[in-house]
């Protein structure tokens, strides 16, 4: 019953995404209880946590479980805690010192609900916790040296490998200008650093708590990087086409900002069309697989290439 059939795409793939999601927001809710002490940061991180993100994370690292073998159960600790340090980066991104945004998800952020020393120590929090729940929550069946590489791959996704690299060079980025090409290589930096990283890290960690061989997890890595920076050129493309639709409804920053997108460097036409290649790059890497067992990993390429918001 966890298998998908191509013909029956949309509603199959939708109800995987829902049922997926339902497994890891119960998950989520058990791991961060309303208690004292500190129940003021738990607010705070429940706040992000549990406020409706898609779960792409989650659900990538769910299904590289299934797909070399694995139960769902055995990577749902792994799937919280890639969405915990989702969260935790999300808020800190929000910040007056960041990009200082009011809204995330159509909600005031964090620290305009909590204040920013709270929503910095929910992030700390978050952190921590993630590290401790995939410890600490894998079934004991995990052989440990699993469970240790997991984490590993995820501390890898955060410091200055991954988002913390991303996040760096897009703060050095701002104000300057850029030719196409050098333009290009910079936005790539970013997005592999900041979107990239940890989608990688949520799949790799779903295969290797699945048990998948180095030959499938390093497969499956690479499907997964190609669907980050997709992500990140679809979400550019996005930012244009909804931009121009709501010009004079929103004055979003974006819009007078000069971020460095896709669509700037290289126009509309062309970043659609480099989302379809790394949608074929993200098919290819795996080939190696039984089709039906890759279908959910397949059709989610697919919904985030063809996502409209
Ligand atoms: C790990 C605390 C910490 C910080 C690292 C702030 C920072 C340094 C990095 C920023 C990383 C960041 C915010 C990247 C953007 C990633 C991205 C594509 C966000 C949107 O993801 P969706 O669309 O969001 O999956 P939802 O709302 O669906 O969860």
């Amino acid at each position: 019953s966890h298998t998908l059939t191509a013909e029956s795409y949309e509603s199959d793939f939708m109800s995987y995404m829902i049922r997926k999601s339902k497994s890891v927001n119960k998950a989520l809710d058990e791991a961060v209880p309303l208690c004292e002490p500190v129940l003021k940061i738990r607010e705070a991180m429940r706040y992000t946590l549990l406020s409706g993100g898609k779960r792409v994370r989650p659900m990538l690292c769910l299904a590289a479980c299934e797909l070399v073998g694995g139960q769902e159960s055995t990577a749902v600790p792994s799937a919280c805690s890639v969405e915990m340090i989702h969260a935790s980066s999300l808020i800190q991104d929000d910040l007056p010192c960041m990009d200082d945004d009011n809204l995330r998800r159509g909600k005031p952020t964090n620290h305009k609900v909590f204040g920013e020393n709270i929503a910095i120590l929910a992030v700390d929090a978050l952190i921590a916790l993630a590290i401790k729940h995939t410890g600490e929550s894998t079934s004991l069946d995990v052989p440990p040296e699993r469970v240790l590489r997991a984490i590993l791959e995820m501390a890898r996704a955060v410091g200055t490998e991954g988002l913390v690299a991303g996040q760096a060079a897009d703060l050095d980025g701002e104000g300057k200008s850029f030719d196409n090409d050098t333009g290009l290589k910079h936005l790539e930096f970013i997005h592999i650093h900041k979107t990239a990283a940890l989608l990688e890290a949520a799949a790799v960690m779903g295969a290797i708590m699945g048990g998948g061989s180095d030959e499938e997890i390093e497969r499956i890595r690479s499907y997964a990087r190609c669907i980050g920076l997709m992500f990140q050129v679809v979400d550019d493309v996005l930012d244009v086409t909804k931009s121009s639709e709501e010009l004079g409804k929103t004055a979003g920053k974006d819009l007078i900002s000069e971020k460095l997108t896709y669509p700037k460097v290289m126009g509309v036409e062309k970043s659609r069309e480099y989302a379809e290649k790394l949608n074929r790059e993200a098919r290819e890497h795996l080939n190696m697989f039984d089709p039906d067992k890759a279908a959910p990993l397949l059709l989610l390429a697919d919904y985030i290439v063809n996502r409209q918001n």
